[in-house]
């Protein structure tokens, strides 16, 4: 075995995250945009650099440096890392201007689709000696004028103990901590889970290493991922954070809002539960 099979190293993630992002994407969205649309936004872009090169008063020696950093990015399968971590917060932002149900957030990187589908009280699936605190996360599915959506999926996603996900990390079994709720015909759910832990940027990739060169911290807040869809309905992708968290006034991807922070309370012998209630709006 060679050290990205063993651990889950840059490479390994990156290159994982490369993979699942080329099989997510439908053929032919890159034609369909049109010579308009990508002059002004290339354009926009541009400028922006050339700003920032003037601002600055860039040298050729950095501008050097940050081509052969590019080149790294490319060759270690960060893209997705880096555009999620670093941009996509603010196309989210755009997005959400026209959401009018629950709060959404980043997708990330580390969506995976066709997990386990699981009954409206369920438990993640999870090893036997699983670690972290244990969690319940209730809640219910409602519409915009407040009526149960009846079979309301809970597409759920999250990091172990030590901040990995299965998929992205080759010691842990396929499909760890991730699976697809049905809500009852109430859209209530309660699924048992483990509380994440913060998530570290891979140090040893060149997003880690930008964060370095720029005394970054490299962490996201602990949170749980979601998509929550049903038939009619927009969906959304969001994430949700738990209260006095750390690095939660600092997330490195800028992701987190005031509406997506949970308040477990104790919940029996070290146990801790959380609800937390979603509204789909109509689609379109
Ligand atoms: C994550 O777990 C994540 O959610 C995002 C948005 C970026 C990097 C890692
Ligand atoms: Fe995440």
């Amino acid at each position: 075995m060679t050290r990205t099979e063993q651990s889950p190293t840059a490479a390994g993630s990156g290159a994982s995250a490369t993979q699942a992002f080329r099989a997510s994407q439908p053929q032919g969205t890159a034609e369909s945009t049109s010579p308009e649309r990508v002059s002004a936004v290339v354009k926009a872009l541009l400028d922006g650099v050339h700003e920032a090169i003037r601002t600055e008063q860039v040298t050729y020696t950095e501008f050097q440096a940050a081509k052969q950093w590019l080149i790294e990015v490319g060759e270690g399968g960060e893209w997705p890392l880096l555009l999620d971590v670093f941009v996509e917060h603010a196309v989210e932002d755009v997005a959400s201007r026209t959401q009018r149900g629950s709060k959404g957030s980043i997708l990330g990187p580390y969506y995976l689709p066709d997990q386990a589908k699981l009954p409206a009280e369920a438990t993640l699936p999870m090893r036997p000696d699983e670690k972290g605190t244990p969690l319940v996360f209730a809640g219910q599915v409602r519409d915009a004028a407040g009526r149960p959506v009846s079979g309301a999926e809970l597409d759920l996603w999250h990091a172990d103990d030590e901040g990995y996900y299965s998929g992205f990390a080759p010691h842990l079994p396929e499909g760890n901590l991730r699976g697809v709720v049905t809500a009852d015909e109430q859209g209530r759910f309660e699924v048992i889970t483990i509380q994440p832990a913060p998530y570290q940027i891979p140090t040893d990739g060149p997003t880690g290493k930008l964060l370095e060169a720029a005394g970054w911290h490299p962490w996201r807040p602990a949170h749980l991922h979601l998509i929550v869809r049903a038939p009619e309905h927009r969906p959304i992708t969001t994430q949700l954070y738990f209260e006095g968290g750390q690095w939660l006034d600092s997330d490195v991807a800028g992701a987190t809002k005031p509406e997506l922070v949970l308040n477990p309370q104790p919940h029996g012998d070290g146990w801790l539960r959380s609800e937390y209630d979603f509204v789909l709006e109509p689609e379109n």
